[in-house]
This record gives C-alpha cells, sequence and structure tokens, in this order.
C-alpha cells in the first residue's frame, strides 16, 4: 500500500491569559501532542499551533485586581503559558495570541463578510448590571436562586443542582459576586449571530463523520432544543476588539477566540515561507484541520464555529476529537479546593516525561474523565518506563559495553522474535492513529515483557567463553527489541528518546525498525530513566 502523505493543521483550545496552566490543560496538550508527533513521524506534514485567549471580562477584571493594564497581564502570561508548554515538550510551530494584529484583521473580515449578508441583526435586550462597579454582569459573575428549583448560590447561566439553562435575568434573588450588591435591570443593544438559519448545515455538517459518536449523541440533544441567535457583542468596560461603527460595543471573546486558530496559523505563514493560508483555510481545501478540546466547549466547536465557517466562505474543521476532565478524588480540578497542580510546580519534583506517560496510560478516544492519581502514576512509571524498557537495555547494554567494545553482533539471536515486533508495529499505529493511547501503551508493555522474558530465558550471563558468539547475538537482540520499544515509545517520551538516541547512535524512525541494528556500535551506557521516590514529592 502507498502512503499518502496529508498536509494536517491541528489545534489546541486556547487557555485564557488569567491564570497558570495546570495538569487539567496540560491533559489536551500532551494528548494531542502525541498525536501530532505519532503522525509527524509517520510522514505526515504536520503544523501544530495554539495561542493565549486574551480577552473577555475576566482577563480585564484580574489586570485591574493587580493594577496593571489588560495589555501587561496577557504578556505576563503568556510569556508564562509558553515556557510552560515547551518544558512540557509540546511540540508547536506557533504558539500566538489573540490579540494580535492579524486577529484583529480577521475578525473584522468575518463580522463584515457575516454582517453583509444579513446574518447579523440587533436586538434590544435587559441585562443585570452592577450599578456599583458600572458594568453588566456576565452569566459567572451573578449568582442567585435557581428559577425551577429553587436551588441557592447558582450562577446565570444553568443550575448545577437541576440542570435547568435559564438566562441571568430570570435569577431569584440575584446578587453581583463582584461587589456583593443586588444588580438592576438594564437595556442596551447587542448584536446576534443568526445561528437559527444554518440548522440544516450543522445537522448534515455534524453527521458527516466529524464527530465521535459521545459528542455526537450531545450535540444531538441541542437541536431538539433548537439553535438560538448568537450574541456576539458586549458593552464597555470590556478587554477585547471593538466593533466599527458602535460606541463602546466589543466583540465577546468566543467571536475572535476560534478566529485565534485562523490568526494563529497566518503568522506561522509569515515565518514560513513553504506554508500557503488560503491552501489551509478555503472551502475547498485538502488539507485536514483537527481541534482537540474539552468536553465544556463541543457547543462552540460543532455549532457556532462551523457555521461561522460555513457563513464566510472557509473550510470547516475535518474531526474535532474531544476529551473528559481530569479529577481528583472525583472532583475536576479547581483553584478552591486545593485539588491543583500547576505545570510549574510539577516539573520541581517530576520530569515531563512522567506526566506524558501516564496520561498517556489513561487516555482514550472517548469523553470520560481521568482520575489522577500521583502513587498510581509513580507505580506506572517505575514499573513500566524503569523496570521493563529502561531496563532491557541497561542488562543487554552491559555486555555490549563490556566484552564487544560497543558493537552489535551481525545477525540476531531470534529474528522471528524480531519480525513478531515488527508485526504488532501496524496494530500500534492503528492505535496511536485512533487516539488509543491507553490501548497502545499496554501492548506495547506486553511487548517489553516479552523482550525481558527472552533475556531471562536466555541467560546471557551464564554463557562461557565458548559461546561467545551467542552472547553477542542475545545482547545484540535486547538492544534491538529496545530500540523497536523507543521507537513506538517516542512521541509519549520524547525525553526519553532523546537520550535513547543518543545511546544507540541512531535517530528513532517508525519506518526505520524494519531493519533490524547489526554490526552498529552503540554508545556507552549512561543511566536514561531514574526510578521516582515518592517520598521526595512535595505536591
Ligand atoms: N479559552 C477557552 C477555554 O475554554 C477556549 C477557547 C478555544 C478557542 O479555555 N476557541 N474556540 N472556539
Ligand atoms: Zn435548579
Amino acid at each position: 500500500m502507498s502512503f499518502l502523505k496529508k498536509k494536517m493543521l491541528v489545534t489546541c483550545a486556547l487557555p485564557y491569559s488569567n491564570g497558570s496552566i495546570h495538569l487539567g490543560h496540560l491533559l489536551e496538550h500532551i494528548q494531542a501532542d502525541i498525536w501530532v508527533r505519532y503522525n509527524r513521524m509517520i510522514g505526515h506534514e504536520v503544523w501544530f499551533i495554539c495561542a493565549d485567549d486574551a480577552h473577555g471580562t475576566a482577563v480585564m477584571l484580574k489586570s485591574k485586581k493587580q493594577n496593571i493594564l489588560p495589555e501587561e497581564l496577557i504578556f505576563k502570561i503568556y510569556k508564562e503559558h509558553k515556557y510552560d508548554f515547551s518544558s512540557f515538550q509540546i511540540s508547536y510551530d506557533n504558539y500566538y495570541s489573540t490579540h494580535s494584529k492579524e486577529n484583529y484583521d480577521l475578525v473584522q473580515k468575518i463580522y463584515n463578510l457575516l454582517n453583509s449578508s444579513g446574518y447579523i441583526k440587533e436586538r434590544t435586550i435587559s441585562q443585570l448590571y452592577d450599578d456599583k462597579e458600572k458594568i453588566f454582569l456576565p452569566d459567572r459573575f451573578v449568582k442567585g436562586f435557581c428559577p425551577s428549583c429553587k436551588s441557592e448560590n447558582q450562577y446565570g447561566d444553568h443550575c448545577e443542582v437541576c440542570g435547568t439553562v435559564y438566562a441571568a435575568i430570570n435569577l431569584i434573588n440575584p446578587l453581583s459576586v463582584l461587589s456583593n450588591s443586588i444588580p438592576i435591570v438594564r437595556t442596551s443593544v447587542h448584536l446576534f449571530f443568526n445561528l437559527p438559519f444554518f440548522s440544516d448545515f450543522l445537522k448534515k455538517w455534524i453527521f458527516s463523520g466529524v464527530l465521535d459518536k459521545y459528542v455526537l449523541n450531545k450535540t444531538k440533544e441541542w437541536f431538539k432544543i433548537g439553535l438560538k441567535q448568537w450574541d456576539i457583542s458586549r458593552d464597555e468596560p470590556y478587554f477585547g476588539f471593538k466593533i466599527l461603527n458602535y460606541l463602546n460595543k466589543y466583540f465577546y471573546v468566543w467571536l475572535d477566540a476560534p478566529v485565534g486558530y485562523m490568526s494563529t496559523f497566518k503568522n506561522l505563514c509569515k515565518k514560513r515561507t513553504n506554508l500557503n493560508f488560503d491552501e489551509f483555510w478555503n472551502r475547498n481545501s485538502d488539507c485536514e484541520l483537527y481541534h482537540f478540546i474539552g468536553k465544556d466547549i463541543i457547543y462552540f466547536h460543532t455549532l457556532f464555529w462551523p457555521a461561522i465557517l460555513e457563513a464566510t466562505g472557509f473550510r470547516k474543521p475535518t474531526k474535532i476529537f474531544v476529551h473528559g476532565y481530569v479529577t481528583i478524588r472525583g472532583n475536576k480540578l479547581s483553584k478552591s479546593k486545593n485539588d491543583y497542580i500547576l505545570a510549574s510546580d510539577w516539573l520541581k519534583y517530576l520530569d515531563s516525561d512522567s506526566l506524558r506517560y501516564y496520561y498517556a496510560c489513561k487516555l482514550s478516544n472517548n469523553i470520560q474523565d481521568i482520575e489522577f492519581n500521583i502513587y498510581q502514576l509513580v507505580e506506572k512509571v517505575n514499573t513500566d518506563i524503569v523496570n521493563k524498557v529502561v531496563n532491557l537495555a541497561s542488562r543487554s547494554a552491559s555486555f555490549i559495553n563490556k566484552i564487544f567494545f560497543g558493537k552489535l553482533s551481525d545477525q540476531l539471536s531470534d529474528i522471528e522474535l524480531y519480525m513478531r515486533f515488527i508485526s504488532e508495529s501496524k496494530n500500534i499505529e492503528d492505535l496511536f492513529n485512533n487516539r488509543e493511547f491507553s490501548l497502545a501503551m499496554k501492548k506495547i508493555m506486553i511487548l517489553s515483557d516479552v523482550a525481558n522474558k527472552y533475556i531471562n530465558d536466555q541467560k546471557p550471563w551464564t554463557l562461557s567463553n565458548e559461546k561467545y558468539n551467542q552472547l553477542h547475538m542475545i545482547a545484540s537482540m535486547g538492544v534491538n527489541l529496545f530500540r523497536v520499544i523507543m521507537t513506538w515509545l517516542k512521541p509519549v517520551t520524547p525525553s526519553l528518546a532523546e537520550k535513547s538516541e543518543f545511546f544507540l547512535k541512531i535517530k528513532l524512525d517508525w519506518k526505520g525498525i524494519k531493519k533490524p541494528l547489526l554490526n552498529h556500535t552503540i554508545s556507552k551506557f549512561k543511566i536514561l530513566y531514574k526510578r521516582i521516590d515518592i517520598n521526595k514529592i512535595k505536591l
């Protein structure tokens, strides 16, 4: 079968510029990065991008609290985010910001297209207004009693107790979270995007194979309720892009955030002369577009975003990959409880490969939540990476280094076993491709057990000097199986892979493993991975 080289653009959801990267964010970026590295390894052209989502009320309020300009805040956070992602080996080709010239221009262009096609309408609406803070209250900044079940302390968009979705204005006894005062009702003109107009298109589109079945079911529910006009404007004070021809009105952050996918790519095109924006984004593009997102933002990506793209003549995503939340003791990671591990804190005690491997062992292509447990992580990394994978290299390399001057034999001791590994490679490819990472890791560890058992059974350490040749072939077999295993693990544990490449004096490459390493000189074995001591972790 001939290989069809694809051109792919892959994105992660854009993290807000109002907080630090934590283990919850990292799940998505690691998941996408493993998939990207795998696809690059097998030969596709993959562009991987992300950006900070810099606008909105939360950013504005946070900067006010810190007594700095929002621009200063988002720049500070941008540098932090970029550093955190690169520390976890997330291989972005571009990490940008929605607060950019490219994004501004594209948002204006998209808005003008929507407007001139008649998809934008003005409507006067009533909203809760905090007269003390002089600000219209976003849903998350007002609390009250649920209008349906009367539960107290519910936010302005939906009730966490009974699930009813409502408008903030319908809350009973609302209070502003900002000033603790009773908000008043004020009217204002807002701009609405005619989402219901795209119902038929969207129905067809979501059934065309862009969603996994778990996500599809959720989306179907929204169609049953019926799509609503989407408010794309916000009043001053706000941090975002101003809407021309309106006094003191801004685009809602969720309008300019997805456009950030396009503008980040546009910015990348300026740096890479071989890249062409239109080739990737025009309506009939042959390139593929993949969005990795969490299950809380499905609505935006399966309804608003494709409708906007359709309305403005751009291509739609090829697939939307959705994951669940990271939980600790069953709860979503949260700042308020102490269940909150920052990326930067992690790296004080542990490396990035440990988290990457652990997440890979937990990830599949469904939207189930992922329970994080540090004891389980330490156990997994020590058992799998240290005892199985690295141990295979160290026990085999010791013979090669000491007795054979670092040179591998010119034959393998068990070609059949080697071929069995190679034939498993296709299955592992499929698992990676389908984002069944946990199954891929299981398979790789089963094969690592097979490799170690082979060495145990052959007992090379008992072979006397007369069996010199056999000893050479067995130890070389061990090194070769290690090389195959590390090639499969390379998308998951890039740092360990790099050290292994130095040790093996070869680039680990998916297609290359078909040919075993014979007559090849390796480096002196140095410890590749250190066992984790749980007692030293103070997270
Ligand atoms: N900042 C948002 C969040 O939920 C994600 C924005 C994703 C970008 O953290 N876009 N779209 N569509
Ligand atoms: Zn309720």
